[in-house]
């Protein structure tokens, strides 16, 4: 066994090529949420896509689980500086979510149970970028983490990751969320160190 190797190019993190500027490998899984936790029965639970024209498309949480389920295997980077690698989801694609809606939007506003909403291009929700995600680490998803389900859109600050998420409503302009209405970065790529607005 070639424990050099192992070491730095293994799935298991310690590969410092994977930890964004500015970010610490944390080991743990941090909770980080603006105010108290919604609980959220999946037999009261759905979720919508609103197009710019107003139409809706809704799944029930029964309907929402029998759609094509993706295991993403991917590292989650919080603008507070931890960094996660090698995190285990199970979800649907927003491809998946998307295929049968007809729209025009360029940008999507995800909205919360609890009403905590964030804003991403719909060019990042699309072509295997972002899942609705019900699993973790094989386990139901905790209420603290986002569970009955979350966004997940790995390659953007985990802010963008709405918990306890409800839908996505597509919007013709850019309408800024709650953390970037704060002074957070409108589009917050880990890479180029986007944590506040001008960065
Ligand atoms: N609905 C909702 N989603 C949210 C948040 C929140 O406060 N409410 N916090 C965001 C922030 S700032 C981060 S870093 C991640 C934290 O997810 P975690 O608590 O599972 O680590 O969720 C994001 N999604
Ligand atoms: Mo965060």
């Amino acid at each position: 066994m070639n424990l050099i190797t192992r070491g730095f190019h293994g799935r298991r993190g310690g590969d410092p090529a994977r930890i964004p500027p500015g970010q610490y490998e944390a080991h743990d899984f941090p909770v980080l949420s603006v105010g108290p936790t919604p609980r959220v029965d999946t037999d009261d639970w759905a979720f919508t896509v609103t197009t710019e024209t107003g139409t809706a498309h809704s799944w029930t949480w029964d309907e929402f689980l029998g759609l094509a389920q993706e295991r993403p295997h991917v590292d989650i980077h919080c603008v507070t500086r931890w960094s996660k690698l090698d995190t285990d989801w199970v979800g649907v694609s927003v491809d998946t979510l998307l295929a049968d809606v007809e729209s025009t939007a360029d940008y999507a506003v995800a909205h919360s149970y609890g009403g905590y909403t964030t804003n991403l291009p719909l060019e990042d929700l699309t072509d295997g970028q972002a899942w609705i995600v019900h699993t973790f680490d094989g386990e139901p998803l905790a209420a603290e983490h986002g569970g009955p389900a979350r966004l997940l859109v790995p390659h953007l600050y985990f802010w963008k990751s709405a918990k306890w998420v409800k839908g996505l409503t597509l919007t013709p302009g850019d309408e800024p969320g709650f953390w970037e209405q704060a002074g957070y970065h409108d589009y917050g790529d880990p890479w180029r160190e986007q944590r506040y607005r001008g960065d």
